[in-house]
């Protein structure tokens, strides 16, 4: 009865106990028979393993413990990642292979070199003598001796527990029972002195990251120097070859940063497009100063336009004579035949008495549209006598004989004098006016 009772307060213990996590490491030389040993604590067949590369990492629940294991690589190379995981580790698990005689020196040295890590002292060990099966493996006494197994554990005060096995016994329910015997005994110590081995794990993993994280910035600086180094000595070369730094100049625009305020983007775009501006200027300017100071062909250029424009001008004196002839005419025409003959009187004193009033009214509106007439320069005395139809005034027409009557320019007259069509009325507009029509 009291005996159920303690089962059942232990049991209660058991079932109140916290979850613990615990990280495992399992080392040894390459060949020793790990990857098998964890493969078959995992449940995994451990016959088919391949060297490992690096590390394997497996997770397993034991009891009230969740533990990790890396199966760390045993070749001379890897080796050396080892000690990262030093820190982590709450415990280790050795595995020897005690049929390889020849390399039990080798072993000696590697646990040697590992039980007196300053981060793996003092904490659990467990050694698997592995491959117990095979012939002329060496027995656990054997296996102690040849590493001085007690020296070292005693040395480094670290718990030790051996266990002679074979990892491809059988695996998972069936493996064998010394490897689990000895997990169990590495897990049990780890519990038995839990807070104390948590809290040395917790402040050696604080100050490992800090180391690796000093190692970095001091990885980078080497870097950096490397790389300014090596800058500068390109620089160096670049200038004894003869190249411009403005070549390094533009490169470092081309690398710049792209991703700028758009607002100093806009302001840059602006200023430039100023400064063309302002170079335009001043080329024209200078154009302009050049113009002025061109030889006389120019000049010459220039007197044949303008006698172009003073001959134009002549052409439209001529007209304007030619059209006051015309109406002078017209207005003879209209006039009695007596006062046709005696011109040089006052007709306007005689008409009175001898024209209708309707007469007079009639010449007084033609002659408001009369224009006064001019003395061309060239000596054209206006013809009164019609011979030939007025071409437009900018036609290239050399002379006016002839003006045909005059009529509002908002109508459209196809037919000349004689009744033939007319061409198109084209305007033409002069150089430097600010008429668009010479008629107008
Ligand atoms: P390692 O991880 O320590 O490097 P492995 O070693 O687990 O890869 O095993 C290396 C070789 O030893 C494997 O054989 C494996 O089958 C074998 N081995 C592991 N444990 C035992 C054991 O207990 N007995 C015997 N007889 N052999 C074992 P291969 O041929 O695959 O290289
Ligand atoms: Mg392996």
């Amino acid at each position: 009865m009291y005996s159920l009772m303690a089962n059942c307060c232990n049991w209660l213990k058991r079932w109140r106990a916290p979850v613990r996590k615990v990280t495992l490491i399992m080392v040894g030389l390459d060949n020793a028979g790990k990857t098998a040993t964890v493969k078959g604590i995992q449940g995994e067949c451990p016959e088919d393993v391949a060297p490992t590369v690096g590390f394997s990492k497996i997770d397993l629940k034991q009891g009230r413990f969740e533990v990790t294991i890396f199966d760390l690589g045993g070749g001379k190379r890897i080796r050396g990642i080892w000690k990262n995981y030093y820190a982590e580790s709450y415990g280790v698990i050795f595995v020897v292979d005690s049929s390889d005689v020849e390399r039990m020196e080798e072993t000696k040295e590697i646990m040697s070199e590992v039980l007196r890590h300053p981060k793996i002292s003092g904490k659990p060990v467990l050694v698997l003598a592995n491959k117990q099966d095979k012939e002329g493996a060496l027995a656990e006494a054997d296996v102690i001796e040849c590493l001085s197994l007690e020296k070292l554990v005693n040395e480094h005060k670290c718990l030790c527990q051996i266990e002679p096995c074979s990892a491809i016994m059988g695996y998972g329910k069936k493996i064998d029972k010394s490897i689990k015997k000895g997990l169990l005994w590495l897990l049990h110590i780890i519990a038995k002195d839990f807070d104390a081995l948590h809290e040395r794990i917790q402040k050696d993993t604080t100050e490992q990251k800090a180391a690796e994280e000093q190692e970095k910035r001091e990885r980078a600086e080497r870097v950096r120097k490397i790389r300014e180094e090596r800058e500068r000595k390109e620089r160096e070369e670049a200038e004894r070859e003869g190249r411009s730094i403005s070549d390094e100049a533009d490169s470092d625009l081309v690398t710049g940063n792209p991703f700028q305020p758009i607002s100093t983007v806009i302001t840059e775009n602006e200023k430039k497009i100023e400064k063309e501006k302002k170079r335009q200027r001043e080329e024209n300017e200078k154009d302009a100063i050049a113009l002025k100071h061109k030889p006389d062909q120019e000049n010459m250029d220039t007197q044949s336009l303008n006698s172009q424009q003073s001959s134009d001008c002549r052409l439209l004196e001529s007209y304007k004579s030619e059209l006051t002839e015309r109406l002078e005419h017209e207005d003879e025409n209209d006039r009695p035949v007596s006062e046709s003959r005696d011109s040089g009187d006052n007709a306007a004193l005689n008409s009175g008495v001898e024209n209708s009033k309707k007469k007079a009214k009639k010449l007084k509106l033609k002659r408001s549209h009369r224009v006064e007439p001019v003395t061309t320069e060239d000596g054209i005395s206006p013809n009164p006598t019609p011979v030939a139809p007025l071409a437009p005034v900018g036609w290239e027409t050399p002379k006016v004989n002839r003006i045909r009557k005059l009529e509002p320019l908002g109508e459209t007259h196809r037919n000349d004098f004689y009744g033939k069509p007319l061409p198109p009325l084209t305007i033409r507009q002069r150089p430097n006016s600010d008429t668009h029509d010479v008629i107008s």
